[in-house]
C-alpha cells in the first residue's frame, strides 16, 4: 500500500499474535514498521508506540516526534538514558480502566470474604465458616486518584465499601474523603485496605515501607490491614513487606507488581498463605484499543490540536 502519512514504528513487548491482529486494521495509509525487524531502516518513523522499548530504538529511529506508551505507566520510557525531550503520550482507555477496577474490586472482596483462608481450608478439606465482616465497616484507602484510582473508588463505593483517597494534589470528589501529602498519616490511620495505584516516580519509589505499614488502622474488622498493589513494584520495599506479612503488621496482600518481574521462582512471596499474586495482569492493554487511541492522538497532532494524556516530565507521570 502506498503511504503518504508519516510512518510509525511499533516496539511493544506484548504477544506478537495480538499485535499482528490489531495492526491488520489500524493506522490506515501509514507505513508501519516493527522494531523487532532488525534490518528495517527506521529513520523515516515519526511516531513510536512502545512498551519496554529496545535500548537502541531511539538511535535507530532518530527522527521521532512523539512517543506513545503502550501502557498507562511511563516509567519504562522515562528511564531510557539520554531520552530526547519528545512529548510522551500515555495510554488511557475505558478498556484499561475497567479491567483495573475489576481487579481492584475483586481483590478487596477477596480479602473481605476471606478467600485466602477458604482456599487454605479447601486444601485441608476443612468445612468451617469464618466471620463475615461487612463492606460498610471496611475503609479502603486508595493511594493515587488518577484515571484508575478514581474509577476503582467509584466501583468500590458501589460495592458498599467506605472509600478514601490520597493524591499529590488536593481533590474534591463526591462521597470520598480525600487527602494530599500533608494528610498522609491521617489517611493511613483510617485505612483497613490500602490500594496502591501510583505511578513509579522518584517521589513514589519505596513509599510502601515498614514505617507506612505501621501507620495503617489496627483493630479493624479484617483482623489487620491489607495491602493491595497494582501500581509499580518499585514503590514497595519488599523486605519490609515480607516482614510485615510475617509479623502481623499486615494480615494479607494482593500483589500484581514486583520490584523484579517476572517474580523469581525462588521468591519467598510465592509461599505466603495470606497473599494473592497475579503476574502484572491487573489490567492488560488491549492492543486494538491502544492503536485506536494512537490514531486519535496522531490525528490531533497533525491537525495542530493539543494531544491528550501527555506526560508531565517534571513530575514523572
Ligand atoms: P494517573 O496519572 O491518571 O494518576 C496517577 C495518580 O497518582 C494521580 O492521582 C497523582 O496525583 C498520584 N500521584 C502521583 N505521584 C504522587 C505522589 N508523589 N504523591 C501522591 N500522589 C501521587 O495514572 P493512572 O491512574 O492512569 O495509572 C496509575 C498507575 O497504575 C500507572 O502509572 C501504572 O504504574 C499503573 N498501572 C498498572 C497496571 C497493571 O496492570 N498493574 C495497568 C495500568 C497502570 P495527582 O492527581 O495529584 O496528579
Ligand atoms: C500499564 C501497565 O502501565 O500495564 O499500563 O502496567
Amino acid at each position: 500500500m502506498s503511504s503518504s502519512k508519516p510512518a510509525v514504528v511499533i516496539d511493544l513487548k506484548f504477544e506478537r499474535r495480538e499485535i499482528d491482529a490489531a495492526l491488520s486494521h489500524a493506522l490506515p495509509g501509514r507505513k508501519v514498521m516493527l522494531a523487532a525487524d532488525k534490518d528495517q531502516d527506521l529513520s523515516s518513523a515519526r511516531y513510536a508506540v512502545v512498551w519496554k522499548p529496545d535500548r537502541d530504538l531511539l538511535l535507530r529511529a532518530p527522527n521521532l516526534q512523539v512517543l506513545f506508551s503502550g501502557g498507562a505507566g511511563v516509567d519504562h520510557i522515562l528511564t531510557i538514558p539520554d531520552l530526547p525531550p519528545l512529548p510522551i503520550v500515555r495510554f488511557v482507555d475505558e478498556s484499561l480502566t475497567t479491567r483495573m477496577s475489576e481487579w481492584v474490586v475483586l481483590q478487596c472482596l477477596s480479602h473481605l470474604r476471606q478467600a485466602p483462608a477458604y482456599r487454605r481450608q479447601q486444601r485441608e478439606h476443612l468445612w468451617r465458616e469464618l466471620p463475615q465482616p461487612e463492606a460498610k465497616d471496611v475503609t479502603v484507602g486508595i493511594m493515587g486518584l488518577g484515571v484508575l484510582g478514581r474509577d476503582s473508588a467509584a466501583k468500590l463505593k458501589m460495592m458498599g465499601f467506605n472509600v478514601i483517597g490520597w493524591s499529590r494534589r488536593a481533590k474534591d470528589i463526591e462521597d470520598i474523603d480525600t487527602f494530599d501529602n500533608s494528610g498522609l498519616d491521617d489517611f493511613l490511620s483510617r485505612t483497613d485496605i490500602l490500594v496502591g495505584l501510583l505511578p513509579l516516580t522518584p517521589d513514589t519509589r519505596a513509599l510502601f515501607n515498614a514505617g507506612l505499614f505501621r501507620k495503617l488502622r489496627r483493630g479493624g474488622p479484617l483482623g489487620g490491614p491489607v495491602f493491595i498493589n497494582a501500581g509499580r513494584g518499585g514503590s514497595q520495599v519488599e523486605r519490609d513487606l515480607l516482614e510485615a506479612l510475617s509479623n502481623g503488621t499486615l494480615c494479607g496482600a494482593s500483589l500484581d507488581v514486583f520490584e523484579v518481574e517476572p517474580l523469581p521462582a525462588d521468591s519467598p512471596f510465592w509461599s505466603l498463605e495470606n497473599i494473592i499474586i497475579t503476574p502484572h495482569a491487573a489490567s492488560a492493554t488491549d492492543v486494538r484499543a491502544l492503536l485506536r487511541h494512537v490514531e486519535q492522538q496522531i490525528d490531533r497532532y497533525e491537525t495542530n490540536q493539543p494531544m491528550q494524556h501527555v506526560v508531565d516530565r517534571t513530575v514523572g507521570y
